[in-house]
């Protein structure tokens, strides 16, 4: 079902008896640099047109009432009295982002909001950041607040840190707050500064969904993370005060191999070869180096499945049977992994050829379908008419 804002107004008056103002906040699709935003490294995200949009009006008292147009549920909080912490339920998100927003000094308006997106769930196109930054700016817009994307990026990314409890990175608030349509941002994750990287009108970002759901909070994502931690503690004893493995280079861990952990030595390679890579793809796409870019997306994926061990035989199917295709640049998997999809960057004219041979390889090799989104990189949060 695809809902449009006017759609939402129409359900809202319904259910509410009134107008609402309706924000809108995409997925995104990242296209290389996995892992490394909480590493203090570079990533390449672009914004989908999947979206997650929040129909909204203010209350003159202090509470949250929630409807989600997918779950078909209601929720209801105040925020002068809220929940003490996660329940595993998909309001956890729009609490935590209440409760930062109020912590970060902002006094917000009660509302009444409704819910709905087209994200895919647990597909690792950011259905979350979509939900987290679609609230924020629904809040602050009925709280008559500004909305500021990079501190808000980093508000939303506190609110799954701190009340979520998954440890993810800035990147997926950060586009979902500052995409711009027919770009990737190149985003430096250390200074929160980012360049915009045109997409070719010939090229399409061809995303392949496993159906594989990935469950990050909590689990294999936040190991990932700890094991860069322990990385950093164990090269700073040698490469002098580093704060992240953003500070380190290939070289450098190449020289101190054998003082790490075999496991903590691949995991590290992971991130200081992939914060090259991302600079390498942004450079071959401002040239126009599409193959040199496709190389660098190949790479990324191995490294994911070899090194950093994110991948699973789905996605690497997926990956490896796009590369084989006439018109496919690279293909790698997208997102936190442990399932969900893969992107490649293909020409225009290979869209067709490509779905056909993921899905037909896809269903002999997994006896599975392949669902196939091609897209075009949209803009970040915004109102939308109604
Ligand atoms: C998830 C996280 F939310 C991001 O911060 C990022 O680490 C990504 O996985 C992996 O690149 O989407």
């Amino acid at each position: 079902m695809s809902v449009q804002a006017r759609d939402l107004a129409v359900e809202f008056a319904y259910r509410f008896g009134r107008a609402p103002t309706v924000s809108r906040a995409p997925g995104r699709v990242n296209l290389i640099g996995e892992h490394t935003d909480y590493n203090g490294g570079f990533v390449m995200p672009a914004a989908l047109e999947f979206a997650t949009l929040t129909a909204a009006s203010q209350r003159s008292d202090r509470r949250l009432q929630v409807y989600s147009m997918i779950m078909d549920e209601t929720r209801e909080f105040d925020l002068d009295s809220p929940p003490p912490g996660p329940t595993g339920d998909w309001s956890d998100y729009i609490v935590g982002v209440a409760l930062m927003l109020e912590s970060s000094g902002r006094n917000l308006s009660g509302a009444d909001l409704i819910v709905w997106s087209d994200v895919p769930i647990g597909a690792g196109l950011s259905s979350s950041a979509a939900l987290e930054v679609s609230c924020a700016h629904a809040l602050l817009t009925e709280s008559g607040l500004p909305f500021d994307p990079i501190e808000i990026a980093q508000i939303c990314q506190r609110a799954e840190n701190d009340f979520v409890g998954m440890r993810c990175g800035v990147m997926d608030q950060y586009i979902a707050c500052c995409g711009v349509a027919g770009h990737a941002l190149l985003i430096d994750c250390r200074s929160l500064a980012s360049r915009h990287v045109a997409i070719a009108p010939n090229l399409r970002l061809l995303i392949a969904n496993s159906g594989v759901r990935h469950q990050h909070a909590g689990g294999e994502y936040n190991l990932r993370r700890e094991a860069c931690e322990e990385g950093v503690r164990l090269l700073s004893r040698y490469l002098g005060p580093i704060q992240a493995l953003r500070d380190v280079t290939p070289q450098q861990l190449e020289s101190k191999r054998r003082k790490l952990p075999e496991l903590i030595y691949r995991r590290c390679r992971h991130i200081v070869t992939e914060n090259a890579r991302v600079l390498e793809a942004e450079r071959a796409l401002e040239t126009g180096d599409f193959v040199a870019c496709g190389r660098a997306m190949n790479a990324s994926h191995l490294s994911m499945r070899d090194d950093f061990e994110i991948t699973c035989p789905e996605v690497d199917m997926l990956a490896g049977l796009a590369q084989n295709v006439k018109g496919v640049y690279g293909s790698r998997m997208t997102g936190g992994g442990f399932g969900g999809c893969t992107i490649s960057l293909i020409e225009e004219w290979a869209i067709d050829k490509t779905s056909q041979m993921l899905t037909d390889g896809y269903r002999i090799a997994m006896g599975r379908d392949v669902d196939i989104y091609v897209c075009a990189p949209s803009d970040g949060a915004q109102l939308i008419p109604v």
